[in-house]
């Protein structure tokens, strides 16, 4: 399968997953796990015709491991505006972690920290190249914050790990600066 047609199987899988199952008549399992044949059946009838083979090319090539499959089903890992309960383990994080975000937003989040919004969950990066990519989505010139994790771990926050995004329901803004 072609990079291009793979982007977009991705995207439209991440939209099914994390936020509109039902639009393709699927339901997901508490942990938001969906029949991964199903899935298939769905889009092949919706959009265009796919294979199990191009569903499982998409998750093995998603650097940021996007989705888990598991025996015959699958789940996104990370984004979700849907509430599922996360299966993802529990860690102790990198002393600093980043979130990319447009200058727009800073005074608000320096001040009320950060807030999940739409997600479930607010999603921060290893690096802060990875952050000023995902900034890039909402701003030309985006701001990368520096988390100061290890300290947030050390008060309380709980963080999880999904494939190489770290995720918490919130973070204070004493523990964020930006760069
Ligand atoms: C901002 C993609 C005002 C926050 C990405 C962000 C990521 C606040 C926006 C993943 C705020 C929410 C998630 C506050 C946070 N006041 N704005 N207090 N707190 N915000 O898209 O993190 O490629 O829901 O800064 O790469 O941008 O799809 O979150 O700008 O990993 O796999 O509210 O989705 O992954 O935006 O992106 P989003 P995000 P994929």
């Amino acid at each position: 399968m072609e990079d291009r047609r793979r982007v977009k199987l991705s995207k439209l899988i991440s939209y099914i997953l994390r936020h509109h199952p039902e639009k393709y008549g699927l339901t997901l399992d508490r942990y938001g796990f969906a029949s991964l044949q199903e899935l298939v059946g769905a889009i092949s009838q919706k959009k265009k015709r796919v294979s199990e083979q191009d569903i499982k090319r998409v998750v093995e090539k998603s650097e940021k491991k996007r989705f888990e499959i598991k025996g015959d089903k699958i789940r996104a890992t990370y984004g979700h505006t849907i509430e599922v309960e996360q299966v993802s383990p529990l860690v102790e994080p990198p002393e600093i972690l980043f979130h990319g975000t447009s200058r727009r937003k800073v005074e608000t989040i320096l001040q009320d920290g950060l807030q999940p919004m739409k997600r479930q969950y607010v999603h921060l990066c290893q690096t802060e190249q990875e952050a000023y990519r995902v900034g890039r989505r909402k701003d030309t010139n985006p701001v990368v914050l520096q988390i100061r994790s290890r300290d947030a771990f050390g008060e309380g926050i709980e963080f999880r790990k999904c494939g190489s995004v770290y995720i918490a329901k919130q973070i204070p803004g004493k523990f964020i600066k930006q760069n």
